[in-house]
């Protein structure tokens, strides 16, 4: 399928090879959203990050590593993110069924620090071994180790893109230099979705933005230019803007678990208005009960596929 959209799309990374192309387009064109130029993926790489009773205890069948497989693929998701382990456990079985994204940096909640420091736990050739679209890297934009980061994922991505592969970026500002609201504060979001993309990632996930501003420096000209940041849209469509005036697919994650399917959709509602790609939603997914998460899932495209 090639619709105007993802051509157009596309048409923003026409510096890239055919096999990056290839990619990008096999992710714009899964599950239920193929065509439409927006995104849900399904994230699962939270039994690293924050433990497997954190994660799955909620929802048992979720410890299994197929159940996710299954999940994307009912949901009709775009594509299934996950670390080597939990990618290998089904890649074989589940071979073409639905693009993965291998995220081949973790952090593990066991060491407590202000400045996290993620291990490199995958690389391009296990991406190219599992069939994978795209590998996915995680940043932290003001932790003290940030540049080890930054230099880690220019080697991958240039080496990721020489191998046909996407290249997606989770751009998590966190660390010492940084207040626990300026983790989400709007000009600190933004400016972190902007050194993903300098640092060419071709699709950018951030959390959704606050209306706090984080920066000294940036109170005064977010005032002097009137830059509207009281509605989440708002802000939204300001990330968007900051990821190359809007030639990068931005993405937004969903968080911890809300209990409510209403609350939520209405935040993607405000995500989809603001000019949000999608969403890529982990939590919210897997800790509710298989059906339910299948409809929340199709609830969030229905707002995407009518905002496209
Ligand atoms: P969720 O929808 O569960 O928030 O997943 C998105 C995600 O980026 C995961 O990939 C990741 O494990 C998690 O958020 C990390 O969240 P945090 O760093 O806030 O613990």
């Amino acid at each position: 399928m090639m619709t105007p959209r993802v051509k157009e799309i596309l048409s923003w990374y026409s510096n890239e090879n055919p096999g990056v192309l290839s990619n990008l387009r096999r992710l714009l064109c899964s599950g239920n959203l193929a065509g439409t130029g927006k995104m849900v993926i399904l994230p699962v790489d939270q039994g690293f990050e924050h433990g497997p009773a954190r994660s799955f205890a909620m929802n048992p069948p979720a410890y299994d590593p197929l159940y996710h497989f299954q999940l994307a693929i009912d949901a009709g998701c775009n594509a299934y993110a996950a670390p080597y382990g939990f990618l290998a456990a089904g890649a074989a079985e589940f071979a073409g069924r639905v693009p993965l994204i291998l995220k081949v940096n973790s952090s593990d909640s066991l060491f407590k620090t202000k400045n996290p420091e993620p291990a490199i736990t995958g690389s391009v050739g296990e991406a190219l071994e599992l069939g994978c679209a795209a590998i996915g890297y995680t940043i932290y934009p003001g932790s003290s180790e940030r540049n080890g980061m930054y230099e880690v994922l220019h080697a991958l991505s240039e080496e990721a893109r020489a191998s046909g592969l996407a290249v997606v970026v989770w751009t998590y500002p966190r660390g010492e230099s940084l207040s626990k609201d300026g983790e989400t504060a709007v000009d600190v979001v933004a400016y972190a979705a902007q050194i993903a993309c300098q640092l060419g990632a071709h699709i950018v996930k951030v959390k959704p933005p606050t209306a706090h501003i984080e920066l000294s420096e940036s109170k005064k000209v977010y005032e002097t230019n009137n830059i509207p940041i009281s509605t989440l849209s708002d802000r939204v469509k300001h990330v968007v803007q900051s990821c190359f005036g809007g030639r990068r697919i931005v993405i937004f994650s969903g968080g911890e678990t809300r209990g409510n399917d209403e609350d939520f959709l209405s935040e993607i509602r405000e995500l989809a208005k603001g000019g949000a790609f999608g969403s890529i939603v982990g939590r919210n997914a897997f800790q509710r009960e298989r059906s339910q998460a299948v409809k929340l899932l199709e609830g969030i495209q229905a707002i995407y596929q009518e905002a496209k």
